[in-house]
Parts: structure tokens; sequence; C-alpha cells
């Protein structure tokens, strides 16, 4: 592991806890909520995580001059949304899995109906987190309508629709647009909305965003690479499932090798997009290497 990696780790699992901590404030729900689904809401959110999408706000934050309080409710809002869609992707109409962050998925641990319900819960609070937070009305609402693109019918819900689709054409450009929207989309606006709570210059959102396409598409790959080798125990959830289903991946397209030289390439390339943040960015760039060398 680089030395910057294991430095950022350190600075991560700190993170990640005051991330966590938020997670279980904003989910403390009035009286009106059953607490069943309350219960569900929690056992997917707080269930063992890398929190990368919450990093990648504070992180942008971070690197453009504001704070892990004011950027807070959008960490939480995009880990909220990016639950609801581990949710509803675990469910038998779609990938039909069993295990999700190392523990039975919420539709196993509950009943489909109130897997289908937490994840649309989730999906609604995050949208209240931002919009009642005490950013400015401005801000809020451009982070507000930016989440709601990265998610919705042109970002992530896009992207699943299109990957669950049995005449995908099998070409990597197509494999590529598939996972710009599925699961570029949120690591994205993430960064934008870091940038957007320090109202970022265009310039820093734009070199942002360079960096989020490049770590989006690098973590996709190495999510396939990650499959093929197959540790469910570290990973938390079945492995070995992209070859069965005749699933599209980089590592069977253009094979191990030219997939981990592509992931490498373009985690230099994310980097090379923060030259102007300087040492402020160093977080960002030390997340980037962590990304190509994950076991989980
Ligand atoms: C159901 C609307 C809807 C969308 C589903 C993102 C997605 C679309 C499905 C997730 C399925 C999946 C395994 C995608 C591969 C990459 C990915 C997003 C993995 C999970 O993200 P991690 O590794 O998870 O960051 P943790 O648990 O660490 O937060």
């Amino acid at each position: 592991m680089t030395a910057n990696v294991s430095g950022f780790l350190d600075y991560a699992a700190t993170a990640r806890v005051t991330v966590e901590q938020a997670l279980l404030q904003f989910t403390t729900m009035g009286s009106d909520c059953p607490p069943r689904l309350q219960e569900a809401m929690r056992y997917s959110l707080l269930a063992k995580s890398k929190r990368l999408r919450p990093l990648l706000v504070l992180m942008a934050a971070e690197a453009c001059g504001s704070n892990e309080q004011e950027a807070m409710p959008a960490a939480v809002a995009v880990e909220m949304i990016h639950t609801y869609s581990l949710i509803h992707d675990d469910l038998p109409a779609m990938d039909d899995d069993d295990l999700r962050r190392g523990q039975p998925s919420s539709h196993k641990q509950f009943d489909e109906g109130m897997a289908i319900l937490a994840g649309d819960g989730l999906l609604t609070l995050a949208f209240e987190v931002l919009s009642c937070s005490t950013l400015p009305p401005a801000a809020a609402a451009r982070c507000c309508a930016a989440l709601a693109q990265a998610a919705g019918p042109c970002g992530m819900v896009g992207g699943q629709v299109d990957d669950l689709a049995d005449d995908k054409p099998e070409t990597l450009e197509h494999l590529m647009h598939i996972h710009a929207r599925k699961t570029g989309a949120l690591f994205r606006v993430s960064l934008k909305m870091g940038g957007l709570v320090a109202d970022a210059t265009d310039e820093q959102l734009a070199a942002l965003d360079t960096y989020g396409s490049c770590i989006g598409l690098a973590f996709q790959i190495v999510d396939d690479l990650l499959d093929v080798r197959g540790d469910e125990a570290a990973l938390g959830k079945r492995t070995r499932k992209d070859d069965g289903h005749g699933k599209l991946t980089y590592p069977g397209m253009i094979g191990i090798e030219a997939s981990e030289s592509r992931a490498q390439s373009l985690v230099e390339q994310a980097c090379a997009a923060l030259t102007s943040f300087g040492g402020r960015a160093e977080h960002l760039t030390a997340l980037a290497r962590y990304v190509v060398e994950r076991n989980r």
C-alpha cells in the first residue's frame, strides 16, 4: 500500500465515524414514522460501508475551502440515495442478492414490501435533509437539483434500466455509458455538492468533475476485477455473479491486465485534474489511489 493511502485510511476512519453519527441523527424520525420503517432504513444505512460518497463530499468541500459541518447534510443525503439504490438493486426483481454490506439484504431481513419502502423513505428523506439544512437557500437548491439529476432517469436510474436490458449492445462504449450513469453519476455529484457548499468557482467545479469521472470509472473497473477475484468475506456480498449472469464487464471485454492498467491510468488522470488545488486536495488524491488499491 502506498504511504499516502495509509494516511488517507486513518483520516477516512475518523471521518466515517462522524458521518455515521450524522446518519444516525438524521434518521431520528418523528412519531408518525412506524418504528419498523425507521429500523429498516437504519439497518441498511448504518451497515458496514466504505462511505466513499460522503467522504468525497467532505473532501471536495475541504479542497474548496469549506468545512465538515457545512458539508455534512450533503454527505448524508448522497449516502441515503446510495443506500436506497443498494436496497432496491438487491430485490428479487432486480439483481436478487441475499447479502449486502456483510449482512442479509433488506428484503431478507425484513420483507420485500418493507425493503421497497425503506428505499423510498431514504430517497425522499435525502432531499428533506438537504432542503432543510442550514445551507444558504441558493446552495441548497443547487445541491437538490444536482442530486436529483444524478440519481434520476438520466443518471443512476437510467443507467440501471439500460444495465437490466436483455438486448444491450455488447460494446465497451455502451458499457462505459451505463457505468457513467449507474455508478459514476453519484461520485460526480458528491464532488459537485462539496464544491457547491463551498461556493466553488466554475474552474474548481470543472476540475472536480474531471476527477470524479475518472475515479468513477476506475472504481467500476476495480469492482469488476474484485468480482472476478471473488473474496466474498472482504466484500460482504456475493462474487463471481457477473459471469453467471452474462453481464458486461471490463475484464470480460478487454481482459484482466488491460483492465488493471486502464484503472491505474484513470487514477493518474484523476490526480492530474487536481493540481490547481495544491495541498488542499491531498485527501482526494489519496482516495483516488485507494480506489485501485482497495480489496473491498
Ligand atoms: C435500483 C435505482 C437503482 C439503482 C441501482 C448503483 C446501483 C444502481 C446498483 C448497485 C449495484 C452494484 C453492486 C453496482 C456496482 C458498483 C457499486 C455501486 C457498488 C457499491 O458501492 P460501494 O462499494 O458500497 O461504495 P459501500 O457498501 O461500501 O457503500
